[in-house]
């Protein structure tokens, strides 16, 4: 495979800062090599800047302009991607996929083919600008780019992902207005609580049988808020009872087997929380596992 690594310093999408840090955190933590290690042919395009933008105030919502211009210059930079070439959005906060699910529905409309969202994540990220309670606007990549009211001044979504080619994996907070609008879509939301009790592979084979069936491209959004605190502790909005080490590498591995993955996105990194770079390393051995990193294939005969 070809891998782009895209560096993406976005802090705007909530007020805790160091996000900021999280591309080089993933540098630092061994990226390139991982992958390149398992033959992939890898470059690292540097980072992302913003458009230029003069924020405004007496808003309920944070640095709005400059959400809005880092979500102009990431739909524009991922517009760019071949599709032959695998983008790794390296965040940066979950802001970021305002501009990359955007960018790559898009480029998926171009070529003629669905676009499917794997989104892995404590959280729904389902608000929009007048429902978001907390004004930290990385809530709200999910309800941006299917279309929902309320984004006047951001770019505008010509090509909606339809609620029936996302799925959520992992979930345990949805604030009221999130849950109230995402009942009774077709999205796939998956809870905790079902992964307890099926496990995650059930949920994720369907889902990935659908893209593939579909011959769609498969957009896979990671905020490190889907693992557990306690295994993955450099983020910002930590949630008990999330996924563990092993159910991620999952994840990983059966979107790996499916060969269907066209971009990633890694968010939430946050630095400055991290405990000598567990977190980071984590990262970077999960997006390995996507990319074919396995102890053993898969056994042919049954034992
Ligand atoms: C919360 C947090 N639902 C909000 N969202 C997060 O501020 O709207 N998403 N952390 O990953
Ligand atoms: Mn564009
Ligand atoms: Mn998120
Ligand atoms: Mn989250």
């Amino acid at each position: 495979k070809t891998i782009d690594l895209i560096g993406v310093p976005m802090d705007s999408g909530k007020r805790r800062q160091g996000c900021l840090m999280g591309p080089d955190a993933l540098r630092t933590a061994g990226l390139y090599a991982a992958l390149s290690d398992l033959g992939h042919s890898v470059t690292d395009s540097g980072n992302v800047t913003p458009a230029t933008f003069t924020e405004t105030t007496g808003s309920h919502l944070h640095a709005l302009q400059e959400t809005i211009a880092w979500t102009k210059a990431l739909s524009d930079r991922t517009d760019e991607v071949s599709l032959n070439t695998i983008p790794i959005f390296m965040g940066g906060d979950h802001a970021l996929a305002l501009g990359t699910v955007r960018g790559m529905a898009n480029a998926a409309a171009q070529a003629n083919r669905p676009l499917f969202v794997l989104w892995l994540d404590a959280h729904t990220d389902y608000h929009t600008p007048a429902t978001t309670a907390s004004g930290n606007l990385h809530g709200t990549p999910v309800g941006y780019v299917t279309g929902r009211d309320g984004f006047d001044s951001f770019p505008p979504i010509d090509h909606p992902v339809p609620h029936d080619q996302i799925a959520m994996l992992g979930l345990r907070s949805v604030d009221a207005e999130e849950r109230a609008a995402i009942e009774g879509t077709d999205v796939t939301y998956v809870d905790m609580r079902h992964i307890d009790e099926h496990g995650i592979a059930k949920p994720l084979a369907a889902f990935l049988a659908r893209v593939a069936q579909a011959n769609g491209l498969l957009h896979v959004s990671l905020d490190v808020d889907f693992l557990d605190p306690s295994v993955a502790p450099a983020v910002g909005t930590t949630v008990p009872g999330g996924a563990t080490i092993r159910e991620a590498h999952l994840v990983m591995e059966m979107i790996c087997d499916s060969d269907l993955l066209s971009s990633l996105d890694i968010v939430e990194l946050n630095p400055f929380l991290d405990e000598r770079g567990r977190t980071a390393q984590l990262m970077v051995d999960l997006a390995a596992s996507a990319f074919g990193r396995r102890v053993f294939d898969r056994p042919t005969r049954a034992y």
